[in-house]
């Protein structure tokens, strides 16, 4: 198994996460970014749409990065990865929907709005307005982990991973971001993760005021 992929992707780290998870041997390439490559014919045949993470299963070629982790969930997971009744398996699906559509955005929108630009050229006050859909969603995250120990129930899952990975980002790049109580010790439970801690909690400060890839 090959994972093609710059480290600093965040849609990156939520995959290498994963395959700590899992247990699974791959050979991880970096790509993207610094490292160009992306616009190379033999990558264009594996993703036509030029981006990272693509992963390579054999014969398979597999992209966009939520897609990947179903995948690796049903093909090398437990049941509890990837539950066949539909509904059990709509408890983390629902997170993973919900991030690549609201939380993923509007963090991005930080991201690009305020780390990879530089000082001067930063529109504060659209950065502020996705800061505060940040924070609503960090009270959606909060209210959810009223009920359940992880996001999806009781297990660790997909749905952990996927958002873990947006919120070390988002409270590491230098804005007032408050986790919530319950969060916070969420998140500090994730920071015990050997797979957290080697791939996302990992430094990206060469993307700062980086205004392409
Ligand atoms: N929705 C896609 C997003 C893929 C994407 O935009 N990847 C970025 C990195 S996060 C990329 O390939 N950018 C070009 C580059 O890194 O050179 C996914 O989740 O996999």
């Amino acid at each position: 198994m090959k994972l093609f992929g710059r480290t600093t992707s965040f849609n990156v780290q939520k995959v290498l996460w994963l395959l700590e998870e899992l247990n699974v041997k791959y050979e991880h390439i970096e790509l993207g970014g610094r490292f160009g490559g992306l616009d190379e014919s033999e990558f264009v045949k594996l993703n036509p749409l030029q981006k990272v993470p693509v992963l390579i299963d054999g014969s398979k070629s597999i992209w966009e990065s939520h897609t990947i982790l179903r995948y690796l969930a049903a093909s090398y997971g437990n049941e509890s990865w990837y539950p066949a009744c539909p509904y059990e398996r709509s408890l983390s699906e629902r997170w993973l929907d919900w991030s690549q559509t609201i939380f993923q955005p509007a963090f991005m929108g930080t991201f690009w709005g305020y780390y990879r630009k530089p000082e001067d050229k930063r529109d504060m006050e659209t950065v502020n307005k996705d800061l505060d859909t940040c924070i609503n969603c960090l009270q959606a995250i909060e209210k959810q982990l009223s009920q359940s120990e992880y996001l999806a129930g009781d297990n660790f899952s997909l749905a952990d991973i996927v958002v873990g990975a947006v919120i070390y980002r988002l409270i590491s790049q230098g804005l007032t971001v408050k986790l919530p109580d319950l969060v916070c010790s969420w998140y500090e439970k994730l920071n015990e993760r050997p797979g957290y801690k080697k791939w996302v909690m990992s430094d990206f400060s060469e993307l700062k005021a980086r205004e392409g890839f």
